[in-house]
């Protein structure tokens, strides 16, 4: 769990870091199934950065009884977001981004409540989860945060053409008054931050890949006003820590209906020229 030291720190900077969350037997298993996984693949779909590159992910809505389950209901990640949330939280949706090596695309200065404010979801508080699955490096574009940026509320996204993204000229204000951070990450480290802590990533000109699982959660008595893209309160069903490994690799094929394979997706859209 985290300490109350912990829990202060995601209060006033907007993320704290829970390093070495998963052992690297545990993300070593998640990463050969990921990169392995058909369906997964199949329903990934990209958006091109305006930098000549494209971001990929494939992202679903519930989580079942598979690998990625065993991360998003696993009790290390939950039992701490409930703690951050102060609310019983609930799986809003998880994603895997699939950061190549070489052409892996950049994304843009954002806010995640920046979309999901428009999903019908009334308060900003939510928590997304990014744990390393390969690592995180400034060469391969690791996640980059602006420092205590969630303090400033939420901002007006915009879109251009078919990019979305923090308006610009506010986020160039903001980056030259607050310190940005690179996320150095290795496998199984795990990121927990705030829905409107500002947040992008380069593009990847190294050799090695940059995957990542983003687990995002919402508080059941923040559960949506109307229909969106992502679900309304629906229990979760924690699992316990040694689930991982415990894990006999039973059949993904609950998860097919889950995915959200829009790739006109909001969340996807990058702003160019930044
Ligand atoms: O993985 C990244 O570099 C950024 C992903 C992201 O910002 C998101 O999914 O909202």
């Amino acid at each position: 769990m985290f300490s109350s030291a912990e829990i202060g720190s995601y209060r006033s900077q907007g993320y704290v870091f829970a390093h070495g969350l998963f052992t690297t037997a545990e993300i070593d298993r998640l990463r050969k199934t990921a990169k392995a996984d058909h369906e997964l693949d199949a329903h990934a779909f990209g958006r091109d950065d305006g930098e000549g590159g494209s971001v990929r992910l494939s992202l679903w809505n519930h989580p079942v009884d598979d690998i990625y389950g065993m991360f998003s209901r696993n009790r290390r990640i939950v039992d701490r977001v409930e703690q951050l949330l102060e609310d019983e939280p609930y799986h809003y949706h998880s994603k895997m981004i699939m950061k190549q090596a070489v052409t892996g695309g950049a994304w843009a200065w954002h806010q995640d409540y920046g979309y999901w404010y428009e999903n019908g979801v009334l308060a900003p508080n939510l928590c997304s989860v990014y744990i390393a699955v390969d690592p995180a490096t400034h060469e391969n574009g690791c996640l980059q945060v602006i420092d205590a940026s969630h303090a400033l509320g939420r901002l007006t996204h915009l879109q251009v053409g078919e990019q979305t993204g923090a308006d610009p000229e506010r986020v160039a204000v903001i980056a030259e008054r607050l310190p940005t951070v690179y996320c150095e990450m290795q496998p199984g480290d795990a990121l927990f931050f705030h829905p409107n802590l500002l947040h992008r990533s380069d593009q990847n000109h190294s050799n090695q890949d940059r995957w990542a699982l983003i687990c995002c959660y919402n508080a059941r008595q923040n559960s949506p006003y109307k229909e969106g893209r992502h679900p309304a309160y629906t229990p979760l069903s924690r699992v316990d820590s040694g689930a991982i490994l415990a894990f006999d690799g039973a059949t993904t094929s609950g998860r097919r209906d889950s995915f959200v394979s829009n790739a006109r997706d909001r969340e996807t859209q990058t702003i160019s020229g930044r």
